[in-house]
């Protein structure tokens, strides 16, 4: 059992965890309080220093989830993300589990996948500011891990969701369990790693060793749901595409 600080505890991601990692002692913040969560807003230095005060870990979930507008994404995941990482050195606080995406790397190909898959560890290709800043995010831990010795790891997280809801999720889809799985795997690596987050799916073409090396084992298969959410087009870019449709959108559209 460990005290876990968990930010964007009211987002999807959040809700999922906090029915799952019930054998920590969790304590919930996200930028705006709710039923047993702590309004904490990550950029603010202070008050995330404090938040850390006495934590073994920190899963930080909160920021923007989507593409906006650079400031934004700049102010809230990339300085959000500084201020968890110093808050955490500062504490002592050993580890710290960051929410990157798959967008990080939303460029690559189906035809950059060797036989074992995309690795978990390709260098950045961003293809939003959104995923740009993952990317930035992914180097500061690296920063603290190098510098101070914290444990980091950068979850590159697919489509994560109660259920997959389109083609491109029988492909990249995390179960909520399998999230779960993931962050408790998470809490007990060392290092600084990047681990692809997604399911045991029949389909995934995102490679399963930066997960295996960390004990992360998954369980469930979009396959269960091939059938209510059809097939893929092959030709279209979205099936291609590690980021799906966002590598076609507008840069900095929210
Ligand atoms: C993400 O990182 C986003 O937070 C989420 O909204 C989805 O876009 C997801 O990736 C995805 O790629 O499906």
């Amino acid at each position: 059992m460990a005290v876990i600080l968990m930010t964007g505890a009211s987002g999807s991601i959040g809700r999922m965890l906090r029915q799952r990692l019930g054998q920590h002692e969790l304590r919930l913040t996200d930028v705006r309080a709710g039923e047993g969560v702590e309004a904490l807003d990550v950029t603010d230095a202070a008050a995330v220093d404090r938040a850390c005060r006495g934590v073994d870990a920190v899963v930080h979930l909160g920021g923007i989830s989507g593409e906006g507008p650079f400031e934004e994404v700049l102010a809230v995941n990339v300085r959000g993300t500084e201020r968890i990482l110093q808050a955490a050195h500062h504490n002592g606080v050993p580890r710290v589990v960051l929410a990157s995406s798959n967008h990080a790397v939303g460029l690559y190909e189906r035809s950059d996948a060797g036989p074992d898959g995309l690795p978990d560890d390709v260098p950045p290709r961003p293809d939003s500011y959104y995923g740009w800043s993952k990317a930035a995010m992914e180097a500061l831990g690296r920063l603290y891990h190098d510098r101070h010795g914290l444990h980091v790891v950068c979850l590159r997280i697919g489509s994560c969701a109660e259920r997959p809801a389109d083609p491109r999720d029988l492909s990249v889809w995390l179960s909520p369990d399998d999230v779960a799985r993931l962050v408790e795997a998470s809490l007990t690596a060392t290092g600084w790693r990047l681990v692809w987050g997604v399911s045991a799916n029949t389909r995934r073409w995102w490679s399963t060793a930066g997960g295996r090396a960390i004990g992360y084992v998954p369980r469930d298969d979009a396959e269960e749901w091939a059938a209510e959410v059809g097939e893929p087009d092959p030709a279209a870019p979205e099936h291609r595409l590690v980021g799906g449709t966002m590598p076609t959108g507008p840069l900095g559209a929210a």
